[in-house]
């Protein structure tokens, strides 16, 4: 398990430079209230503050409140912590049930330590400042340690041995491991020691580096702000998911018409085109939840217009999609045309609303509509303003916006607006870059919510920041249709899971480039597995709808897209444990299994939820595949055949299957296929995966699917636990939640059909016909 821990090993002081890093000197004074714990350095400042037990702030600043910190990421307020507070040998013990934090006088050094003692977090190196704003700090890594998060990044699954910068940046050239920064900014990782797990947060909006090339530390570098970060205790990874969450918040449920298939190309031109193409999905029955409108829907790229000669009557369009069980998704981006004739820039102008720079000058930038400026989405009145713009689409029934080029992307030479520029009163586009499109994005869902009355909007979003999930759901870009970009939207789409953006997903059939049937046919394999499933085409490329390459691949295809709509009420279930736990849908195998360490670097298999695993093809003209199988015994979902965990296998793939396997004991609710999430399911399917011995339990989650009454309530929670002994099985079946669903819970064994069945203490017949039983 020791192999690659040779990274490039640089002392810290060689790293760059022309400046001089200053240390903060040694500690002169520290003061306690409660849970908050104030100390001065010599050159600095700073703060310990415990927000829950397991759950530690620090800040140090040498800048004398001169960068304070316009993070959005941050929703929770600490909550009272009882503290166990001393004073040591050279320095104070701070202790909670969970964390104890140490600081050392001379040098001033910081250690974090969990409950049994185990160093999460230590200074290896003084923490160090330039006067022109940078922090610089080393922490302790052990070689072993596995490093997960950062967002969205390129690579394997684990991240160490390279360098991740945090700048949003619009990456069109091909994702490859050097390709770094792309859209989004987490700075989060989650640190995976001897199998327990910690969480580190640097809450800071400039430009940041974490350099994980070292073997026995690495370091984390801020272009300004004070030093700012939040240590969350774990021990498990799903812990750290929960503490991370309590703190930047958790995603509100989707609509369920947002996890349906969704189809999309840059751009159905007119009308006339989007009808056919909803038309031919539903005269081939192939199960279709939305189409997106990319940017030729406009006026000439003007946002909240419609091209008069293309679209010239959106209503009627957007109403004869929704008979057909479609949303229209319109693209809406953050550039406003410069146009003394369009409405949205005068008023805007007239407003004050978009960006300038210091001198008072309109910050201007050529996107698609030409010139443009761009709304200071720092402001909050701005992002009222762009949120009422929305109702030019609510008012004719549109319940989804696509956010793109929100990093923001300009076509010039930094490819982004100006350091210069100045938002909101006076924080620097250098400071506030990384949180732009977040800004974008909350004024979007919170445009939407007000609009819809009721109904959840759906948002999804390129450019991000932590916390991005309480807006939007994200996809990674612009991929190309590549067996490698299939490949790498695994890693990807984990670590964003990781960081806490539960509803993620990849371009399927890839954005650039040309898509061929095999590659169509893997890659929906994998996209209908994935939190967010879209198909999605460059303008220039092989059109790739589920038809483009030909009856044979047209058939897999489409067998893939119903698949997703039989496990809806599955992946359902998951998105309400992400809102509830912050836990994605979509996890890496160390989630389920930190303590083997086999799963630590498995970036091709995934799990949906606990106990299904997906082990997908990747390669062109490949049908087989080796898989690793976590302890435990496992079912092949197409074959029945059983599997030892613990050890590999090669298993079969042929084009037209998915390696899927369920876990024995496994119990998993499904629905028929159909058209649109807006039939409602009338009959759902409970697949128990019986054995022999031994007990499991599973929660069906479900909800009207459209408005938020489930935070009142209105929800159904099927809890179900089954005992299974001597050839009967016990079921115990609580229904909490006051939602009364449509659907009745039928029951099929999958492998042995125990003699007894028990329902609540009930003896259940099976009807001989269909071989199942209603719940
Ligand atoms: O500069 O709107 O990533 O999905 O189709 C390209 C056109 C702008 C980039 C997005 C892509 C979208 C495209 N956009």
């Amino acid at each position: 398990m020791l192999e690659d821990t040779s990274f490039a090993i640089r002392p810290i002081d060689q790293l760059d430079e022309k400046e001089v890093w200053q240390p903060l000197g040694d500690v002169q004074k520290i003061e306690g209230k409660k849970q908050i714990f104030a100390f001065t350095c010599e050159n600095a400042s700073g703060k310990i503050h415990f927000y829950r037990d397991d759950i530690v702030r620090i800040t140090i600043d040498p800048f004398a409140q001169k960068y304070a910190s316009v993070s959005p990421a941050v929703v929770a307020a600490p909550e009272k912590v009882t503290m166990h507070v001393q004073e040591v040998e050279n320095g104070w013990e701070l202790k909670t049930n969970a964390l104890t934090v140490v600081i050392e006088r001379r040098p001033f050094r910081i250690t974090v330590y969990d409950r049994e003692g185990k160093v999460l977090v230590r200074d290896v190196e003084p923490v160090r400042f330039q006067a022109k704003g940078r922090m610089r700090c080393a922490h302790a890594l052990a070689p072993t340690d596995v490093v997960y998060g950062l967002g969205e990044k390129t690579g394997v699954l684990n991240k160490r041995g390279a360098v991740w910068k945090m700048w949003n940046t619009d990456v069109y050239a091909p994702h490859n491991l050097e390709t770094d920064p792309l859209y989004q900014s987490h700075p989060y990782m989650m640190v995976l020691k001897d199998g327990h797990a910690h969480g580190v947060f640097f809450d800071h909006t400039y430009e940041t580096t974490f350099d994980l090339r070292h073997e026995s530390f690495y370091t984390f570098t801020s272009e300004g702000g004070a030093l700012d970060y939040y240590v969350f205790a774990g021990p498990h990874p799903k812990d750290v998911l929960g503490q991370y969450t309590h703190l930047v918040g958790r995603m509100p449920l989707p609509p369920k018409w947002a996890l349906g298939y969704h189809q999309s190309r840059y751009s159905y031109e007119t009308e006339q085109e989007v009808r056919e193409l909803i038309d031919t999905f539903r005269k081939k029955h192939i199960p279709l939840d939305a189409v997106y409108l990319d940017i030729h829907y406009m006026d000439e790229y003007r946002v909240f217009t419609f091209d008069q000669n293309r679209f010239p009557h959106p209503k009627s369009l957007v109403q004869y999609a929704s008979e057909q069980g479609v949303r229209i998704v319109p693209i809406v981006d953050p550039g406003v045309k410069v146009d003394a004739e369009y409405d949205t820039y005068r008023d805007g102008v007239q407003k004050d609303y978009f960006c300038k720079y210091a001198d008072g000058t309109l910050f201007k930038g050529d996107v698609w509509p030409g010139t443009s400026v761009f709304p200071d989405f720092l402001k909050k009145k701005v992002r009222k303003w762009w949120g009422e713009q929305h109702a030019f689409y609510t008012s004719i029934g549109i319940e989804g916006i696509w956010n793109d080029m929100n990093e923001p992307s300009v076509f010039n030479e930094t490819k982004t607006m100006d350091d210069q520029v100045v938002h909101d009163g006076w924080k620097t586009h250098r400071q506030v870059h990384n949180i732009y499109g977040m800004m974008m994005t909350e004024a979007t869902y919170n445009g939407l919510k007000k609009q819809l009355k009721g109904k959840r909007p759906f948002v999804l979003t390129r450019a991000g920041f932590s916390g991005i999930h309480r807006y939007a759901a994200v996809w990674t870009g612009d991929n190309r249709s590549f067996w490698e970009h299939l490949e790498l939207s695994l890693p990807m789409c984990l670590n964003l899971g990781l960081s806490a953006v539960a509803f993620c997903g990849a371009d399927v059939g890839g954005f650039a480039h040309d898509a061929h049937g095999g590659l169509l046919v893997r890659w929906t394999q994998v996209g209908a597995f994935f939190p967010y499933f879209r198909n999605h085409c460059a303008i220039g490329f092989a059109r790739q709808e589920p038809w483009a390459f030909g009856e044979t691949y047209e058939q897999m295809v489409k067998r893939y897209i119903e698949l997703r709509y039989e496990w809806l009420p599955h992946l359902y279930t998951l998105c309400f444990e992400a809102y509830q736990t912050g836990v994605p849908m979509m996890r890496p195998l160390m989630l389920e299994y930190p303590d083997d360490a086999e799963t630590w670097n498995i970036s091709d298999q995934f799990m949906v939820g606990n106990e299904v695993m997906i082990a997908p093809v990747m390669r062109p003209h490949t049908f087989h595949r080796l898989v690793y199988f976590p302890k435990g015994r496992w079912i092949d979902y197409w074959t029945k055949e059983k599997f030892e965990g613990g050890r590999r296998y090669i298993v079969e793939a042929p084009l037209d299957r998915l390696p899927i396997f369920v876990k024995e004991g496994a119990m998993i609710a499904r629905a028929e296929a159909k058209q649109s999430t807006s039939i409602a399911d009338e009959q759902l399917t409970l697949y128990v995966y019986t054995m022999e011995e031994g007990i499991s339990s599973y929660t069906l989650y479900d909800d009207d699917g459209t408005t938020f009454a489930y935070e009142k309530g209105e929800y159904v929670n099927m809890h179900i636990r089954a005992t299974f002994s001597d050839d009967a099985v016990h079921f115990e079946i609580e229904r909490e939640g006051a939602y009364k669903p449509p659907w009745q819970l039928h029951v099929v064994f999958v492998g042995d059909v125990p003699s007894t069945i028990v329902v609540n203490g009930e003896r259940c017949i099976i009807d001989e016909a269909t071989n199942t039983f209603v719940l």
